[in-house]
């Protein structure tokens, strides 16, 4: 499958680390197209593409994913505009959240289409959601 991992970038890298994890596993059987987003050394310096260029290349995977996976931990605008896009591209949905880093917001949890948001605290347990999410997918 095609995964489009959704994470927070200027909102915040404070998670990146389990973005990673989560990265690594879906890597082992599936095509991530985001694996740029748990890159603990992602810097504005490194990017050479316009803020454009970002925007229509994600939007472009989005339509192109067979799933959006999304860390919703450490709010985001992009993150929020990404599950917006993926409820209009009508994409399964599964979003992970850490509710000790913040509190989901009302926008993305009173939606009816993101059924399926999963709470957690630490990397091994959100890897282990992913797990067996994946297990009845496949
Ligand atoms: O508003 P945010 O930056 O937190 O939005 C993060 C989300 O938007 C991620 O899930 C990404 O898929 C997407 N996104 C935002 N910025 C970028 C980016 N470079 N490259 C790829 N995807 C992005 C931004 C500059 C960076 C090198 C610091």
């Amino acid at each position: 499958m095609k995964i489009y991992f959704a994470g927070s970038i200027r909102g915040g890298r404070d998670h990146a680390d389990v973005y990673r994890a989560l990265i690594d596993f879906l890597k082992v059987d599936h095509d991530v197209l985001t694996e740029h987003v748990g890159d603990a050394n992602l810097s504005e310096s490194g990017e050479v593409l316009s803020d454009k260029q970002i925007r229509d290349r994600d939007v472009a995977w989005l339509r192109e994913a067979d799933l959006v996976v999304v860390d919703s931990s450490v709010p985001s605008l992009g993150v929020g505009y990404e599950l917006a896009c993926a409820e209009l591209f009508e994409k399964p949905v599964i979003i992970l959240h850490d509710s000790e880093v913040a509190s989901l917001s009302a926008m993305i949890s009173g939606t009816d289409y993101f059924s399926d948001i999963n709470f957690y605290h630490g990397a091994d347990e959100a890897v282990a959601i992913l797990q067996a999410k994946l297990a009845d997918i496949d």
